[in-house]
């Protein structure tokens, strides 16, 4: 055995308890520790039945995902899941917390399964671009019907085991700890009150509708549907001989591990965790019962519902009765929202919005643990409000402003506290969208930044830590990369085209779409503020300025780079071909063509220069963190891991080929960062980095 895995026994059964913290995956340790305590009481003619347990917050959460990738240490988990299968003795497993992956691939291996009350069973493999290779596949269809099969595999979210229990996952739901329900239960296997049964025994009768259903989904999806595609044909394996439908499963399993997409899932699903790694971990955050927001508008509005959502009791402050009005009416519109998407209970919904005050006296500010400002981004208006706050706010209060771009340690100088005031920027729809930038100032006190993070954690989201600049991490990125679409459009590129090739690079929306949803109106400020700060040499595109002194800022208007129509289809808009005609004759320009392939290399690449400049500038802590930024704030496609972990796959070199020959057309641009070409000549990657950092 080894110390992941001690054996007790009670006279004649026998528990086996895995503890291998913090989530008890399948390491290499722990692998051989199941086996050999199976070995030892196996050889134990004393014992009669076994119960398979778990110590600390979880059953098995399959395999160890940090083994990936290296060559693998027997015995493998296919072969520890035999085992089990195979054993002389009766086992139950029994699952707390969650069963996830390989964790429910060695329960369904037992010879009975049992739930703890508030448990999840899943085999979510499909999100880390993998499928169930420990017989998931093969053993559910034989416990549970085809569609609950094909849902489990290829959606990949967990079910709890109420949902278990009726699908036939779990033999039983029981109360209580872990540890005593063992004892109990292997005492009930062995009296036969628990039936046994060898799964690998069991009939499979696969529904072929339902299965060709799904295929035909998938198929339809393209690259899209690639991973649950392979997911399916493991499960077709199932009725083959169960020898044969493991194997083919192993080899299907084998080739997942090889993909392009589980590298970058494998990453996203890291970076999700990595960015708590932060030089205040260790503090203790200050204590939030209650909040404030100033500013009812969208923003203001979203930030309120997220903490509603948390169970944080929020005061909003609004200039006049009509904004206050209108704020809660978007709140408690928000809060509904919420409750048809099933995040909040409809019993829950009249208690949350009880939680909510709009008021126009800030007054009401005085007790309040925490105020974000949502207000118009302008340094002045800022500067009132974090003074009127000052005077208002008890001692301790933490200080934040939402602001994209503004610099905090500016903001700051309004207050007597500066190390009470933090950037806590949230994206919009603030209610739905993940990530928070924790932005510290010079001054910010290490407890509020911890506080930053410890709110993120109780609001569901991926706070990432920022340094001062304009943008921050993702603002500052987008500002740059954002130039390169308007330049291939003005370069010749069609902007529905852009659109359509970052979409097939797996985009939700194309950059163009994008601003037309978010308000062209809100760039067009930016640009205003920036004007003054642009220099002579940057290329200038006045495409999207023409567009709105025409009155259109996109779907809110109905107009913007596409026409909205009252049937929810769009088309280009007309007068933007013009814009763009006029202004080539202007500079002289000669319209090219520009291949999809092109469109996304320089688009990418643009983004990959820029986030080089914020890690070489010690704006993000590590490269991952900016692949956090990208893949929770702003749709970067996950199974591409993020801009950083992408541009590793391209190589240092290769980039700052790119970057010197696009350099040709515009030398300003198209600067190849310090660090890149350090990489390059060094031939290290972003991954190294991390690691160090
Ligand atoms: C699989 O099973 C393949 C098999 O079919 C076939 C094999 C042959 N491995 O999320 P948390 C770490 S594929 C290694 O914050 P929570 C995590 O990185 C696997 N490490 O906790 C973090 O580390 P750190 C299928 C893992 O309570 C720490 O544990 N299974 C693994 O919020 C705490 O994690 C999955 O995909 C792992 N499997 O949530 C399940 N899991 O502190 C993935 C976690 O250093 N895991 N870590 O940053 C989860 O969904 C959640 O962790 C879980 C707990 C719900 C279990």
């Amino acid at each position: 055995m080894t110390e992941v895995v001690t054996i007790q026994k009670f006279d004649d059964i026998a528990t086996i308890c895995i503890d291998n913290p913090p989530v008890n995956a399948a390491g290499h340790a722990m692998r051989k520790g199941v086996v050999d305590a199976l070995d030892m009481l196996e050889a134990d003619p004393e014992v009669k039945a076994i119960a398979l347990y778990c110590a600390g917050r979880t059953f098995v959460a399959g395999a160890d995902i940090r083994e990936f990738g290296k060559p693998s240490q027997p015995p493998v988990l296919p072969d520890v899941c035999n085992r089990l299968e195979a054993s002389s003795k009766p086992i139950v497993a029994i699952m707390h917390g969650t069963a996830l992956g390989g964790g429910l691939e060695l329960a369904l291996c037992c010879h009975a399964r049992v739930g703890i009350t508030g448990s999840k069973v899943g085999l979510p493999e499909v999100n880390l671009g993998l499928l169930p290779g420990s017989g998931g596949t093969i053993r559910l269809p034989r416990v549970a019907d085809t569609a609950t099969t094909i849902k489990m595999i290829t959606g990949g979210a967990p079910i709890s085991a109420e949902d278990a229990l009726k699908h036939g996952i779990i033999d039983r739901l029981e109360d209580g700890d872990p540890a005593q329900v063992a004892v109990t239960i292997a005492k009930e296997l062995r009296d036969w009150k628990l039936k046994a049964r060898v799964t690998r025994d069991l009939p499979v009768n696969l529904n072929g509708d339902k299965m060709s259903a799904a295929r035909s989904k998938f198929e339809a999806l393209g690259s899209k549907g690639a991973v649950a595609l392979r997911a399916l044909r493991a499960i077709e394996g199932a009725a083959k001989p169960i020898d044969e439908g493991l194997a083919a499963e192993r080899a299907l399993f084998i080739e997942a591990l090889a993909s392009d997409e589980h590298h970058g899932l494998k990453h996203a699903f890291f970076a999700e965790r990595a960015v708590a790694n932060i030089p205040e971990a260790k503090e203790t955050p200050r204590e939030i019962k209650t909040a404030g927001v100033i500013g009812g508008g969208t923003m203001g509005s979203g930030i309120a519902t997220s903490m509603l959502l948390a169970g944080i009791p929020v005061t909003v402050i609004e200039m006049a009765e009509d904004r206050v009005a209108f704020a809660v009416k978007t709140i408690t519109g928000n809060l509904q929202g919420a409750v048809k998407r099933g995040k909040l209970s409809h019993e829950a919904f009249d208690a949350t919005v009880a939680k909510l005050t709009v008021t126009t006296d800030m007054s009401s500010l005085c007790d309040v643990d925490l105020v974000i400002e949502a207000v118009f981004e302008s340094m002045e208006v800022k500067h009132e409000v974090f003074a009127k706050l000052d005077a208002i706010c008890k001692t301790g209060a933490v200080l934040a402003s939402n602001t994209s771009y503004l610099n905090i340690d500016e903001i700051a100088k309004a207050v007597t506290r500066p190390q009470d005031v933090i950037g806590l920027h949230f994206f919009s729809p603030a209610h739905v969208m993940r990530l928070l930038e924790v932005v510290v100032a010079d001054k910010t006190a290490p407890d509020v930044v911890a506080t930053g993070f410890a709110l993120a954690k109780r609001l569901r989201k991926v706070a990432v830590r920022a340094g001062v600049c304009d943008g921050f991490i993702g603002n500052r990125i987008l500002a740059h990369y954002a130039r390169s679409t308007g330049y291939m459009m003005m370069d010749g590129a069609d902007y529905e085209q852009i659109d359509n090739a970052l979409v097939g690079f797996g985009a939700a929306m194309g950059p163009f779409t994008v601003g037309d949803l978010s308000g062209l109106d809100i760039g067009w400020a930016e640009r205003k503020r920036r004007a003054p700060l642009r220099p002579p040499e940057e290329r200038y595109i006045g495409v999207a300025d023409k567009i709105c002194e025409a009155g259109d800022f996109g779907r809110k208007t109905g107009k913007g780079y596409y026409v909205y129509w009252p049937d929810g289809s769009k088309t280009k808009n007309p007068d933007v071909a013009q814009f763009i005609a006029d202004e080539q004759a202007e500079k002289g320009i000669t319209p090219r063509s520009f291949t999809d392939e092109e469109i996304v290399d320089r688009y990418i690449t643009a983004m990959i220069v820029e986030c080089a400049r914020v890690v070489e500038e010690g704006i993000a802590l590590r490269p991952i963190d900016v692949d956090a930024v990208f893949l929770f704030g702003y749709g970067f496609p996950r199974h591409r891991g993020g801009p950083l972990c992408y541009a590793d796959k391209i190589g240092a070199q290769a980039l700052v080929d790119r970057i010197n020959s696009y350099a040709k057309d515009d030398a300003y641009y198209w600067r190849v960062p310090a660090l890149l070409q350090k990489m390059a000549d060094d031939g290290t990657t972003f991954a190294d980095l991390n690691k160090e950092r």
